[in-house]
């Protein structure tokens, strides 16, 4: 109850501050409720680096280049950062609207960070413990950083974390620059699947609307089909790069485990490809830390999941009952990782600890 009667009030507080409403009194120096609250948070004489999670997707870095560019324009001394090169797809969109590649971190320790689209240590950068943290951006749940300072967390159920810095940008009344509403843009289509994505929400469209106007881009449906095919082109990448390229971790209890997401452009490559990587498992498996990893190769209809590592089938028999025995698992239609695979997985993980 506390926690959707929170969810209510930032959305209140968000529509109140919405620009084209006349203030009702002429606020001291002229700035909303909420970059008033951004500029509250200690930021100390350091630079602030927003910051995704590893494996970087399209989302996390355009949601990290807007929002250290909003900062920026609060005076805030903020810089965009990854955890690691940025993919194909992102790379492809970087390249046509010739917007730099962030700076590549590999080690948080000592530093200071704004954490967009994840909010737990697993998915964070190496060293974020010991690192300090003064915000947060997320369209996921609450994972486990801790954080005792007042720190502004934007936290909401959209399809992209981008849609809520555009939000933030609303909030804030801070006008988009055409470089940052195509970074904004080109995440909010990869994560919504050009806004076909279930997802996707009435914050999502209205962001959609508006960074489509300031962005100028002639054909978005085009933008996104190229930055699809740059995904799942994968050119000059081994089968372990090619698992890792969208890979996240999670921890249940005493368990850990990793899942990739790898995009086939068709369905005969479903097979082909799951099968490549399926026969490099051991070994991925081998060098990783987790007890079990899982991949998904999907279409955008399709998904087989395959998996690695001591208890892996008995939990894929807990999870899913439907599952045959064969060795690996068909979902139709295709399981987004995040909706279909890890809510199963990490129920019945607490389920055999309890
Ligand atoms: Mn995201």
């Amino acid at each position: 109850m506390l926690k959707k009667l929170s969810v209510l009030l930032l959305v209140l507080a968000l529509v109140s501050v919405c620009p084209g409403v006349p203030a009702e009194e002429p606020a001291s120096p002229e700035r909303t409720v909420h970059a008033d609250l951004l500029l509250t948070v200690d930021y100390g004489d350091q630079v602030t680096y927003v910051i995704g999670h590893k494996s970087p997707d399209a989302d996390t870095v355009g949601s990290a280049i807007a929002y250290a560019g909003l900062l920026q324009q609060l005076g805030i001394s903020a810089k965009a950062a990854v955890a690691g090169p940025v993919n194909q797809e992102t790379k492809y969109a970087l390249d046509l609207f010739g917007i730099d590649q962030p700076e590549v971190l590999s080690d948080a320790a000592g530093k200071q960070f704004v954490l967009v689209d994840h909010s737990e240590y697993t998915q964070a950068l190496d060293g974020m413990r010991s690192a300090r943290i003064v915000g947060v951006v997320d369209h996921h749940g609450i994972g486990d950083i801790r954080n005792t300072e007042r720190i502004v967390v934007w936290s909401l159920p959209a399809g992209a974390t981008a849609s809520i810095v555009w939000s933030a940008y609303q909030a804030c009344d801070v006008e988009i620059s055409r470089e940052m509403a195509r970074a904004m843009l080109f995440a909010l289509l990869s994560d919504t699947k050009n806004m076909t994505s279930m997802n996707v929400t009435k914050l999502d469209r209205e962001a959609y609307a508006d960074l489509n106007a300031i962005a100028a881009v002639d054909d978005v449906a085009g933008l996104y089909d190229a930055m699809k095919a740059a995904k799942s082109a994968y050119t000059g990448m081994t089968l372990t790069e090619i698992f890792y390229d969208d890979y996240k971790e999670y921890i249940v209890g005493e368990y850990t485990f990793g899942i990739g997401d790898v995009f086939a452009d068709s369905e005969e490559s479903i097979l082909t490809l799951s099968e490549r990587i399926e026969a490099e498992f051991p070994k991925i498996y081998a060098s990783s830390k987790m007890d079990m990893l899982f991949c998904l190769v999907s279409t955008e209809n399709r998904t087989r999941m395959i998996w690695c590592g001591d208890g892996a089938e008995a939990l894929v028999r807990a999870a899913f009952p439907d599952y045959d025995g064969s060795g690996s698992l068909i979902f139709e239609p295709k399981a987004p990782r995040k909706s279909k695979v890890v809510p199963p997985l990490t129920r019945a993980l607490e389920e055999k600890q309890k």
